[in-house]
């Protein structure tokens, strides 16, 4: 137990429902906490999201399918909705004051829904009006339902960093609106880094964050200011447009390696493909915005992902290899493949030494 009411037992049950995909069980389980009076907010960000980050790691160690990680986040959905409704029933939401109104949206490219829903529901329980637009927005789209439903500011969420030059646009639509803009997610980087670098307003770690810097001072005002170069957006700019011959040349490179590219169709191939073209778009991003830590942190996440797969990671060095020999003229994306290069013989070093 933390403080909070939910205990490393209640933590584990739900842990087993979710295995189980049994919804009665942790529907039952979560609103039992709430009725027997522990803080909705607590079981959403202390039960429900927590448990949501064991489901990635079970994923990405390759003890779960995707199958089974698809059937534990519907569970945690109505898990979530299911703890939203109870609260409404046993108390009124917390002081609404004057009408606070808040679009959420998930930034352009980004399916992970859940993390904004969860958010949602903590502003709703705190007394804001929220509305959801759910995954994957486009600015047209966003600016659309900005000019229509004139929120007082626009909550973007994005969870994948290769999604930060399109959260950018997002971003700075929202700003031709004259509307703040908040962000979260960890595609936002460590303490928002890059949510500040791409000219966000507020940045919270987590939904609590959320409430509390938009309650303290009200209306949130627009001061954040990009700080995206136009050399770097230029540089993305020809490693978006040499994708396809990119992709082409790295699944030429590691076609003995990678299972899956040696077969040119079916299910495999494009998930070989799509793992691929992933780390292309990350050292994209990591150009957009200027940093390594970008591509880097998606290398790491790629060398367990394989590993756990009994792929041998040091095929990520024939990708950067066969990167940096196609992208000579191309200085920024030179310097981060570099810094990924440095990255895997770290991790390949440290790995030989446990
Ligand atoms: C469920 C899930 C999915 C589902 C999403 C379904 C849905 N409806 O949401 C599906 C199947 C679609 C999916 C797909 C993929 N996923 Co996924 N997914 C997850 C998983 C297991 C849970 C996500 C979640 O709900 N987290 C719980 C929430 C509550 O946590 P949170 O994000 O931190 O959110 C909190 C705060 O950040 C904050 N917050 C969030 N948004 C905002 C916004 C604002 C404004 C504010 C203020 C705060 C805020 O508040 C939240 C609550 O406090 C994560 C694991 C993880 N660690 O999160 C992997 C994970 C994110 N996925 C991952 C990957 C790789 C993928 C895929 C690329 C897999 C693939 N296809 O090969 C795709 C990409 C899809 C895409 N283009 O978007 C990796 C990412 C690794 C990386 N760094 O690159 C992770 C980390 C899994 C892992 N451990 O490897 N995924």
């Amino acid at each position: 137990m933390n403080g909070t009411g939910i205990t490393d037992t209640a933590r584990a049950d739900f842990d087993t429902c979710l295995a189980g995909a049994d919804e009665d069980g942790a529907l039952e389980l979560a609103t039992g906490l709430v009725t027997s009076g522990v803080n909705a907010e607590d079981v959403l960000l202390g039960l429900v999201a927590p448990a949501q980050v064991r489901v990635g790691e079970r994923w990405e160690s390759g003890e779960w399918t995707v199958a089974q990680e698809h059937a534990a986040t519907h569970v945690s959905r109505l898990t979530v909705d299911a703890i939203a409704s109870t609260a409404r029933t046993v108390r009124t939401p917390a002081e609404a004051g004057p009408p606070r109104h808040v679009l959420v949206a998930c930034s352009d490219g980004e399916w992970h829904v859940l993390p904004s829903h969860i958010l949602t529901e903590v502003l709703r329980l705190r007394g804001f009006h929220v509305r959801s637009l759910g995954g994957s927005v486009s600015p047209h789209e966003l600016l659309s339902d900005v000019h229509q439903n004139g929120p007082d500011v626009v909550a973007l969420s994005c969870t994948l960093s290769w999604n930060l030059p399109l959260a950018h646009r997002q971003i700075e639509t929202c700003r031709c609106a004259g509307v703040p803009v908040m962000t979260g997610g960890p595609g936002f980087g460590p303490d928002g880094t890059w949510a500040y670098a791409l000219g966000a307003d507020l940045y919270a770690a987590d939904a609590r964050g959320a409430a509390e810097a938009l309650l303290h001072p009200w209306p949130p005002v627009t001061c954040g200011e990009s700080s995206v170069q136009a050399g770097a957006v230029e540089a993305y700019a020809v490693l978006v447009r040499q994708r396809p011959e990119l992709l082409a040349h790295v699944t030429h490179a590691l076609r003995d390696v990678l299972p899956g590219l040696r077969n040119r169709s079916g299910m495999e191939h494009e998930e070989a493909a799509d793992f691929l073209g992933r780390l292309l778009d990350s050292l994209a991003a990591a150009v957009f915005v200027d940093d390594e830590r970008v591509f880097t942190g998606h290398l790491a996440f790629a060398a367990t992902y394989l590993s756990a797969r009994s792929v041998d990671p040091r095929c990520l060095l024939t990708l950067t290899d066969a990167l940096t020999a196609r992208l000579r003229g191309a200085p920024r994306a030179l310097t981060t493949l570099a810094a990924g290069r440095r990255c895997l013989i770290e991790r390949g070093a440290s790995r030989s030494h446990e």
